[in-house]
């Protein structure tokens, strides 16, 4: 099991986990590099390198201290849905706390456990690329509110200083660390205090049979990335009875057959 039973623990109980470190200095350089020039010069960039998750950033999809966890937690086959980047310069913010309680329900975003096993629906990973100090203002978290039975209550919904519930909390970690939640937590990216920026990715994960977000991967970036890499993208379905035996669109099989489509969604 890839997973500790720490963080297996862990993870249930407050529906977040943190894994310190998991890029090397080099990498997350890099990925900084990358959205550096993404915002400032993007003409410096190879055009399959102009949006994350393409170029350095595509260490992030697949990357094996990820995707054990999404394994565990998800299933064997999931897909990548959502990803974007930030850049949050002091007194910016991504906005109030959203998610918890009644989400519960949902197929998409509801989190369950049975037989053993974790099942849940979509679960983002917050790469953080500059070091967090639990005073900065990264993501915030109601833990167990993944579970929770009830509608959020009011007086738990502030994030005034003053005014927070006492449930409510973050983390620390050194840049280049990843940190997993459900989007069944209530969670919020508040205002941002530190005078430098947050520098950092946001993937949305979820089970290969599952369509919430529509694509946004620019096609340059998407024909960019390697076979490996593309299969996170691959279309939403497990099994296709049209053939005999039935096709099932497991990864080993997207890679070994270039004709397989990715997923061809697009924005209009
Ligand atoms: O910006 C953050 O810290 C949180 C982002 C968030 O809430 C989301 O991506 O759903
Ligand atoms: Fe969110």
């Amino acid at each position: 099991m890839p997973m500790t039973d720490e963080e297996r623990f862990r993870f249930d109980l407050t529906g977040f986990l943190v894994r310190p470190s998991i890029l090397t200095p080099d990498e997350t350089a890099a990925i900084v590099d990358q959205i550096d020039r993404m915002r400032r010069d993007p003409e410096s960039l190879l055009p399959e390198h102009r949006a994350v998750p393409g170029g350095p950033a595509s260490v992030l999809i697949d990357h094996p201290k990820v995707v054990e966890v999404l394994h565990e937690v998800i299933g064997p086959d999931v897909r990548l849905e959502s990803f974007f980047h930030v850049w949050r310069q002091q007194g910016q913010r991504h906005g109030d706390l959203h998610g918890g309680g009644p989400q519960q329900a949902d197929p998409i975003f509801g989190y369950r456990v049975n037989n053993g096993r974790i099942h849940a629906g979509m679960v983002r990973v917050v790469f953080e690329l500059t070091d967090i100090a639990r005073g900065d203002g990264a993501t915030h978290f109601i833990p167990g509110s993944h579970k929770a039975n009830f509608p959020m209550h009011p007086d738990h919904m502030s994030l005034e200083d003053d005014k927070r519930s006492e449930f409510l909390t973050t983390y620390e970690c050194p840049a280049g660390s990843a940190i997993f939640f459900t989007e069944n937590l209530c969670h919020a990216g508040p205002i941002w205090r530190r005078d430098t920026p947050r520098i950092g990715v946001l993937h949305a994960y979820a089970h290969l049979a599952t369509h919430w977000h529509r694509l946004t991967i620019p096609p340059a970036v998407l024909a960019g990335l390697p076979r490996e890499k593309q299969a996170y993208f691959r279309e939403p379905w497990v099994a296709d009875f049209r053939t005999q035996p039935a096709t099932i669109n497991n990864i080993e099989r997207f890679v070994g057959n270039e004709e397989t489509p990715v997923n061809t969604d697009r924005q209009p």
